[in-house]
């Protein structure tokens, strides 16, 4: 009957459109915000299904582009999505996959998975999320398309022309009454699919921005070395140590791996772990098999070759750390996540797989390689000695006193309040601004810290000399939690660390040689969340006694015309004259300060520009930047830690070419430098 056939039509269709609809009304459990981040993040889940085709050994080409109108279209040559109707579902695999809540699992016999993990909501959220979406598949011999508004089908499958080609293209526009913005960033999508590239060798991935035809731009990856180029691209600031990239790929069992690492001449380690094409923040499992088997076989072969003496310690795990550039990519069929974002990686059979692979690889790598093995034992024996010369020099410097039996640094204005979850610390750059901090503050829970001039650059200077230093001696006694081995986060004075510093260049340089120190340093503070850059205004705004903070330069042009239209209003006067019908600026540039007067309808206007914290009496300070109620203050992420990593190494590493660089390419953005 034909009632019978609709309704076991439309149930199917039913829980469909709940699982949707759940979606449209919490986003951000989807997708992570609304924000440009879960924007960006729709266009990695669909160019994620085409990853997977690629990786199916299917798709050889991605292209991904930015149309007019907000517009992304995702292109694979793969198999095409079968359009056929499922004997189960009653629908196409193509609705499926775009109707369905996680749709996956084994798919009319093709073996089409979608990727678990904190990726692979899959394609339907995209679609859930979208004014317009549209499918256009070739297969079998022809074009099929259908088109969707909200997640929901507005036609059926079309067949259409004759296609000689196979392969999918999935078109969407945002919706943007859901998100925040619908505008992307080219290099957002760029760095992602460039990440992809390395991870998926041999696959071609194109970018194109269309949206404008004067600032057209196109960027295509190919990486026949995979993992091998992305070791390479990672090294490219830095001094290798050995020429040939150490590479291994393998399976065992169910679990395939995949290996490079290079060693150079750097202190720390730069290590990214993939599980799936997903990056693995908080590592897991396949590190610490990786991170067994490096220990073992560089340890083995020292000792072989009586690079290590007998008298000589192993070397510990941390000695092989330094200086290693690693990039591990493990391949299993249901991988498990831990921890509350679900960065780390669990599953217990990959730790043996990757040991066991790892092991046997980099010990015929180093018999076959011995100049190779030379180079990489010489610098993590040279870090073995330093680590113990640091050590040795801690413990006399701490003998000594370094920290002065941890009484509290007497230029530190301390809180009242003994509770570290209520307390905060105001870092305070000079001690003019500082001293407006201690007269502006609360004294209950407001600590603050003035730190005179430049602080040690910490980047390249090893802990016993940052014992040495003063202002970053009075910081840690007064963080309370002591620093490397000893360090103690339940000791932690303060739950809030509040960066303050002035909205000029020697501000941010100053706030980036903190970050430098926490990043390095106090890993956990920032993990934590306890790091934080206040955010002091950049303009008062007044008009008669009305006083307005403005934070951004957006917001100053929105505020004066606020201002002025109250006024306007108040006076009843004048009501069709705009705003900006009369606008005459007269400028009166002090000392210290640019003061603006203008006039806007009729209205005088004072516009005053904050350079420096120094600028502002107690009370300002206090009330616009120091107030719980109504001051901003940036929460320091370790978001993307590469990004922060190269930044951070360029800025403040030792290579002066690729800093010079940097600097000169983004001599505009780079004083707003933000993490
Ligand atoms: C299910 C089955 C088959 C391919 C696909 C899905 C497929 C999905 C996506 C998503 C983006 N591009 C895609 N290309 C293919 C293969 C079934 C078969 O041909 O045996």
């Amino acid at each position: 009957m034909a009632k019978e056939e609709k309704s076991g039509y439309s149930s199917a269709n039913i829980q469909v459109l709940e699982g949707l609809e759940a979606v449209r009304r919490r986003p951000g459990m989807y997708i992570g915000s609304t924000g440009p981040t879960g924007l960006h993040h729709l266009v990695a889940e669909i160019v994620d299904n085409s990853i997977d085709e690629a990786m199916a050994g299917y798709a050889k080409n991605i292209i991904v582009k930015i149309l007019p109108d907000s517009v992304i279209s995702v292109y694979d040559d793969g198999r095409g999505i079968p359009v056929d109707p499922h004997p189960q579902y009653k629908i196409s695999a193509l609705e499926l996959v775009l109707t369905k809540l996680h749709a996956g699992g084994k798919f009319g016999g093709g073996g089409y998975k979608v990727s678990g993990g904190l990726h692979g909501v899959g394609a339907s959220v995209v679609n859930a999320l979208s004014n317009w979406l549209k499918a256009e598949v070739h297969r079998d011999g022809f074009v099929w398309t259908q088109e969707y508004h909200m997640g929901e089908p507005v036609t059926k499958i079309k067949k259409g022309g004759p296609a000689k080609d196979t392969g999918t293209t999935i078109s969407f526009r945002a919706n943007e009454k859901i998100f925040e913005t619908i505008e992307y960033d080219f290099d957002t999508i760029v760095d992602r699919v460039r990440q992809h590239a390395y991870l998926t060798r041999g696959i071609r991935i194109t970018c194109i921005d269309l949206r404008d035809p004067m600032e057209f731009r196109s960027q295509a990856f190919f990486f026949e070395g995979g993992i091998m180029s992305y070791v390479r691209h990672l090294n490219h600031s830095k001094e290798a140590k050995h020429d040939s990239v150490f590479y291994v790929e393998k399976d065992s069992g169910d679990v395939h791996v995949e290996v490079a690492l290079q060693y150079t001449d750097d202190f720390k380690e730069t290590l990214f772990a993939f599980t799936n094409s997903i990056i693995n923040p908080e590592g897991g499992t396949h590190v610490q098999g990786f991170r067994n088997a490096l220990t073992r076989a560089l340890n083995a072969y020292a000792r072989a070759k009586n690079l290590l003496k007998e008298k000589d310690e192993n070397l510990s795990g941390d000695d092989v750390r330094e200086g290693l550039t690693a990039i591990i990519s493990v391949r299993i069929p249901e991988p498990q996540f831990e921890g509350q974002t679900k960065a780390k990686l669990g599953n217990t059979e990959v730790k043996g797989a990757v040991d066991g692979i790892v092991a046997d690889a980099l010990q015929i790598f180093m018999e076959e390689h011995p100049k190779e093995a030379e180079a990489m034992l010489s610098k993590v024996i040279l870090a073995q000695k330093a680590r113990q010369a640091a050590r040795l020099a801690r413990e006399s410097v701490l003998r000594k006193g370094a920290l002065e039996g941890f009484t509290l640094p007497g230029k530190l204005a301390d809180c009242s309040s003994k509770d570290a979850t209520q307390s905060e610390l105001y870092i305070v750059e000079g001690d003019s601004a500082g001293g407006s901090a201690k007269m502006g503050r609360d004294r209950e829970f407001q600590a603050i810290l003035p730190l005179r001039g430049k602080i040690l650059n910490v980047e390249r200077a090893r802990l016993d000399r940052i014992l040495g230093n003063n202002e970053l001696k009075s910081l840690i006694i007064a963080l309370g939690t002591n620093i490397g081995e000893q360090f103690d986060i339940s000791k932690l004075r303060y739950h809030r660390v509040v960066i303050m510093t002035d909205a000029d260049v020697d501000g941010s340089h100053i706030r980036t040689l903190l970050l430098t120190f926490f990043y390095r340093y106090f890993p956990d503070l920032i993990t934590t969340g306890k790091i934080y850059i206040a955010q002091p205004p950049l303009y008062r705004i007044a008009v008669g006694k009305d006083v307005r903070y403005v934070y951004t330069d957006d917001k100053k042009e929105e505020t004066i015309l606020e201002l002025t239209k109250d006024k306007n209003a108040k006076r009843a006067a004048s009501a069709t004259e705009t705003a900006e019908a009369s606008t005459e600026t007269i400028s009166t540039e002090g000392d210290e300060s640019v003061v603006e007067a203008m006039v806007v309808g009729g209205v005088k206007v004072n516009i005053q520009r904050y350079k420096g914290l120094g600028e502002m009496n107690p009370d300002q300070l206090w009330e616009t930047t120091m107030n719980p109620e109504h001051r901003m203050m940036k929460l320091v992420t370790v978001e993307d830690a590469a990004k922060v990593d190269e930044i951070f190494d360029i800025l403040m590493g030792s290579e002066v070419e690729p800093r010079k660089r940097f600097i000169q390419t983004h001599a505009k953005t780079v004083k707003n430098l933000d993490i």
